[in-house]
């Protein structure tokens, strides 16, 4: 018997089995092609050849895989065999498929815990790596905890099966955004011959951690629906500000287009009355049940 089995041996599969291996973890491994377990094999995983073999091989079932239809698609064939058998989705999805993957495993007894992994491959198995769960089979999760924090820091969000998704895909909307503006900074920058990596790492870097130090004051506003107080940089200096930066970026021949939303944006919420709230307030023009 091995302590953990993996599913999936991807980039991020094989980072996990690694993580494994080398906390002196058995693990086994399975993919789907053949041929991508052999490093880990080498290393010490034990290969199994058919999910079935893999799943019977130890208590608790890491998979991680493209995305949910192709989880289903590894499960279903085998699904008589994972009853009462603890299952950790780390594939990234949306928090519907969360929950009706939930679901499903809840109708044939199967402990299924979803995971967001809030790290890239090389991460895993630091401390810098989040992981994120939720589900609805809490026990199960504490059983395996020990092992859980393996792959990286352990935060288990809730029982709603969703969760671990939901938070997952709204840091990466907040990562998304920034590195869009963080692109649009070097373009700019770079039309006029600027040392780029210089401008990063002198510039940028610090400028970016120092307004990285506004998010608790952003989400204390938000919380309690109050986006003037203390406010840092009102929306009618903002849309000014944001005007200069597209008309800048046009005259050196950058597009705007990642940042026109977010003048929209600013706009309407001013055009709506609130031209001193904070940059938050602009969370309220985009709730789309208050439009119905
Ligand atoms: N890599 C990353 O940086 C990100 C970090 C955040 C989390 N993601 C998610 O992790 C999932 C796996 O990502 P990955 O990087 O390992 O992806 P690939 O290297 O492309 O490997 C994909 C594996 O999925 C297998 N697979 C695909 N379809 C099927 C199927 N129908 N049946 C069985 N297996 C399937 C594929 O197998 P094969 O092509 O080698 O046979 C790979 O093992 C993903 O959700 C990321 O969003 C990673």
């Amino acid at each position: 018997m091995s302590d953990v089995t993996v599913l999936g041996l991807g980039t991020m599969g094989q980072a996990l089995a690694r993580a494994f291996l080398k906390t002196g973890y058995k693990v086994t491994v399975w993919n789907r092609t053949v041929g991508k377990d052999e490093a880990l094999i080498s290393e010490g995983a034990i290969r199994a050849t058919s999910v079935y073999d893999a799943v019977q091989d130890s208590p608790l079932t890491i998979i991680c895989l493209l995305d949910y239809p192709a989880v289903l698609a590894v499960l279903e064939p085998i699904e008589h065999e994972l009853s009462q058998r603890v299952i950790v989705n780390m594939t990234t999805g949306r928090p519907d498929e969360a929950r009706s993957m939930s679901a499903w495993a809840v109708t044939r007894n199967i402990d299924y815990i979803d995971g967001g992994i809030m790290a890239v491959p090389p991460l895993i198995g630091t401390e810098m790596a989040i992981i994120l769960y939720s589900g609805i089979t809490e026990n199960a999760f504490e059983k395996h905890r020990a092992l859980l924090k393996t792959m990286g820091q352990v935060r288990y969000v809730g029982t709603d099966p969703g969760l671990a998704s939901l938070l997952d895909l709204a840091m990466n909307a907040a990562a998304t955004g920034m590195v869009g503006g963080v692109i649009h900074a070097m373009t700019m920058a770079a039309t006029e011959k600027t040392d780029i990596v210089d401008f990063s790492n002198s510039l940028l870097t610090p400028y970016l951690n120092a307004i990285a130090g506004l998010i608790p004051h952003f989400a204390q506003q938000i919380v309690s629906g109050d986006y003037t107080a203390n406010v840092v940089s009102q929306l009618s200096q903002m849309s000014i500000g944001l005007a200069n930066i597209r008309r800048a970026s046009r005259d050196v021949n950058v597009s705007t287009e990642l940042l026109d939303p977010i003048q929209a944006l600013i706009d309407r919420r001013i055009a709506a009355g609130f031209p001193s709230d904070e940059f938050s307030g602009v969370c309220e023009e985009l709730k789309l049940s208050k439009k119905k």
